[in-house]
């Protein structure tokens, strides 16, 4: 059995704020949804249906709630689930491998096993990694947390760790979540929760930002949370900042949002409106964390109408990606509903990923592959008739 754990005090908040109302789903899903548009091997892969230089991304499963399951490391001991990690995604992000009490667990000392071994998978598989986090008020190891340090070693703490980090890496990471999460829901910065800007005030985001991008010119450097989705209080401090920091010349390249969705609450309407103003900022932009949970049925299965308006959900999510131009990178927080961290959070919520806990592709698989192929075929048209893109 998985022990039902609390919801973090963050998401916890951030499901609260969220509308109590259901909204009803959109009318009809989008054509397509079950059967897969091509049996070819090749095309039967997200990632080979999507248009060139799209990234369609996986959290790669491993530490935190999975550590507490009756099952062993999945990324090295579940043969089948790493069969589909390496054939159906082009991109993997750590699932909190790269998290400071992962990588970091004791003052001096760095674990970088399993990030490594994701990397090197990643680079076998010809997939991109998006780094995952720098600066967080969440999964920080004891020592840094409860430490007496004063300001100086604090600064000199998370510069030594970002440099040490993402240059180990450098060449090797296409995105970095460099800040994760540092506004609440009211758009406020995080100043009692997050221990850098407690201590070192509002500044050390930028430098984070500059620090990383002294260890990895290459790599694409962004901002990442969850509830931004929208255009609301929350993603509006992130424009704010965003434009600040620009006008500052400070190195920031992106902003993306989590989307971890439900089908208690509406799809977010604004969602492709909002990547869009990030856009026109100069900003890259990308969905870094998709999933769809749902409250489950006593029987523990999800019925038909609630897969379909989950794959409602992901087909949305994907189509306002795509539709946006420097919107390359599109994750899903896990495939597998085996592994999935969202009934170890929510009590009675589930089904949260494209896979059943048997590697069973849902509407919602077919659903974001039939619209990557959609966007593949059309983008190939447009190229043929000579268009600029
Ligand atoms: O999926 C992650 C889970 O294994 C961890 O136990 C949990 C701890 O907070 O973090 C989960 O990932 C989070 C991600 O790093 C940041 N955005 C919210 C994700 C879901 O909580």
């Amino acid at each position: 059995m998985r022990p039902i754990r609390l919801v973090t005090a963050a998401l916890a908040t951030a499901a609260l704020s969220l509308p109590l109302v259901v909204t009803p789903a959109t009318a009809a899903p989008p054509s397509g949804h079950q059967a897969a548009p091509h049996s070819n091997a090749k095309f039967d892969r997200l990632r080979s249906a999507a248009p060139d230089g799209f990234h369609v991304g996986t959290a790669v499963a491993g530490g935190g709630h999975h550590l507490e399951q009756d099952y062993p490391d999945p990324f090295t001991s579940d043969r089948e689930y790493r069969k589909l990690l390496g054939k159906q995604f082009s991109s993997v992000s750590p699932e909190n491998q790269m998290k400071w009490e992962f990588i970091h667990p004791e003052q001096g000392r760095y674990d970088f096993g399993a990030a490594d071994a994701i990397v090197d998978f990643a680079k076998r598989n010809k997939q991109v990694v998006r780094g995952h986090t720098l600066l967080w008020h969440s999964q920080n190891p004891e020592w840094l947390e409860e430490g007496d340090f004063s300001k100086e070693e604090l600064r000199a703490i998370l510069r030594e760790h970002i440099t040490t980090v993402v240059g180990r890496y450098a060449g090797k990471i296409q995105q970095w979540d460099v800040a994760n999460e540092i506004f609440d829901e009211q758009g406020n910065l995080r100043t009692e929760e997050n221990i850098w800007i407690r201590e070192l005030g509002p500044g050390i985001v930028a430098d984070a930002f500059r620090w990383a991008h002294q260890a990895d010119p290459k790599a694409k450097l962004f901002f990442n949370d969850f509830n931004v989705e929208d255009i609301n209080a929350k993603s509006d401090a992130y424009y704010e900042l965003t434009r600040e920091l620009l006008a500052q010349g400070v190195p920031v390249h992106g902003f993306s949002v989590q989307s971890h969705l439900s089908l208690r609450y509406g799809f977010p309407g604004s969602l492709e409106e909002n990547l869009r103003r990030f856009d026109k900022l100069g900003l890259e932009t990308a969905i870094t964390e998709l999933d769809v949970r749902m409250d489950l049925p006593a029987n523990g299965k999800p019925t038909k109408a609630q897969l379909r308006q989950q794959a409602d959900y992901y087909q949305r999510a994907l189509s306002a990606c795509l539709a946006v131009e420097d919107c390359n990178s599109f994750t899903i927080w896990g495939f597998t509903d085996k592994y999935s961290w969202v009934p170890v959070f929510f009590e009675g919520e589930g089904s949260a990923t494209v896979m059943t806990e048997d590697f069973v592709r849902k509407p919602a698989f077919h659903a974001l592959k039939s619209t990557l192929w959609d966007a593949k075929k059309a983008e190939e048209k447009d190229r043929k008739k000579g268009r600029k893109h």
